[in-house]
């Protein structure tokens, strides 16, 4: 395959399907610059002072590492002066963050888990950068929460950073998903991968099986079969992978298949799983929709479902299509 850059594939997809106005395309390289500079103190490591905890907790409750608090500034202060945006939403942070008077404003909202996998920062497991991109409405002046609880059908772009032992970018604007890999010399994104597709059949399936004794029926009734193997149902054997990093994971399956799950259960049943939709769900569904495969909530697609919140939680199931069909089927009561 020609190698080509990030700018040039928008450029061809801006000719070829008029999708990627002048505006768009500054957004997704400020991003993709940011998650260069991130993937370099990420690099660091104790090298750079930048690992353990902060003093402080996020909206959801959890420490946050000092990676998590850098890596949001990192993306804050390289997006706010583009005039592209007219705000920015985050994991990190409780309320949206509108882009400051002193600088222009544009049509698009940015939202991100900017560091996604903290937990595998210390002990050097691929962690990761999700971000998604939806237009503002239509005649709004001074953003509120309201104006980002849009499904996830309205982003225009989506994308993650995996922070491994290659940096690569994985992105859709919608029309197929290109994968670019960090040339640390020349530091650029060169396209190494082009249309991924994720194959609909897999024997690779993604939960972390200690919560197996909280989990409502229907997903006790899938993962027993999975374990079960080919001396079950399923007449075949399984694998199972679980890095505990949602972007190592689905990279995972966007490179050889798998079903990736975090269902709820019955420890909080108020609790709809851990994964949030806006900022996680939402832009990894439309990655992997775009790859060919599929993603529910168990229920229902998850592109489908109208936000209520900026921080609210969902079950997801997604990945190799065959399989995120039957195990919704078994949720559904089918
Ligand atoms: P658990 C990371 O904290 C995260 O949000 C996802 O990246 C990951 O898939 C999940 O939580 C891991 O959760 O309960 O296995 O630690």
């Amino acid at each position: 395959m020609k190698r080509i850059s990030l700018t040039q594939h928008l450029v061809e997809q801006q000719r070829q399907h008029n999708s990627i106005p002048a505006e768009l395309r500054l957004l997704i390289e400020v991003v993709a610059r940011a998650c260069k500079t991130i993937s370099h103190s990420v690099g660091k490591g104790a090298l750079g002072d930048v690992l353990g905890t902060a003093s402080s907790e996020n909206v959801q409750g959890e420490i946050q590492k000092k990676l998590d608090i850098i890596s949001n500034e990192i993306l804050l202060e390289a997006n706010e002066w583009g005039g592209h945006l007219a705000a920015m939403a985050s994991e990190e942070m409780e309320t949206i963050h509108p882009i400051p008077n002193r600088y222009p404003k544009g049509e698009y909202m940015l939202l991100f888990d900017p560091l996604d996998g903290s937990s595998n920062i210390d002990v050097n497991v691929s962690i990761g950068t999700i971000f998604s991109v939806l237009k503002a409405p239509d005649g709004m002046t001074v953003p509120t929460e309201q104006d980002f609880l849009q499904p996830g059908t309205m982003q225009v772009a989506a994308g993650y950073a995996i922070y491994g032992p290659q940096t690569m970018l994985v992105l859709t604007t919608g029309n197929g998903v290109h994968c670019f890999t960090l040339d640390r010399e020349m530091g650029s994104w060169v396209m190494t991968q082009r249309d991924i597709k994720i194959p609909e059949e897999t024997s690779e399936y993604s939960i972390n099986a200690s919560n197996a004794r909280h989990w409502h029926p229907p997903m006790q009734r899938y993962f027993n079969e999975l374990q079960a193997g080919k001396t079950g149902s399923r007449g075949r054997d399984f694998n199972m992978r679980w890095v505990a990093s949602m972007v190592a994971d689905v990279h995972r399956i966007m490179s050889r298949g798998g079903i990736f799950m975090y269902p709820a259960d019955a420890r909080e049943p108020d609790k709809a799983g851990k994964l949030r939709l806006m900022y996680e769900a939402n832009p990894m569904s439309f990655i992997v929709e775009q790859a060919g495969g599929a993603a529910t909530d168990g229920q229902n697609r998850i592109l489908d479902i109208k936000p209520h919140t900026l921080h609210q939680r969902v079950p997801v199931f997604m990945g190799s299509k065959s399989e995120v069909e039957l195990v919704t089927r078994y949720h559904r009561g089918e």
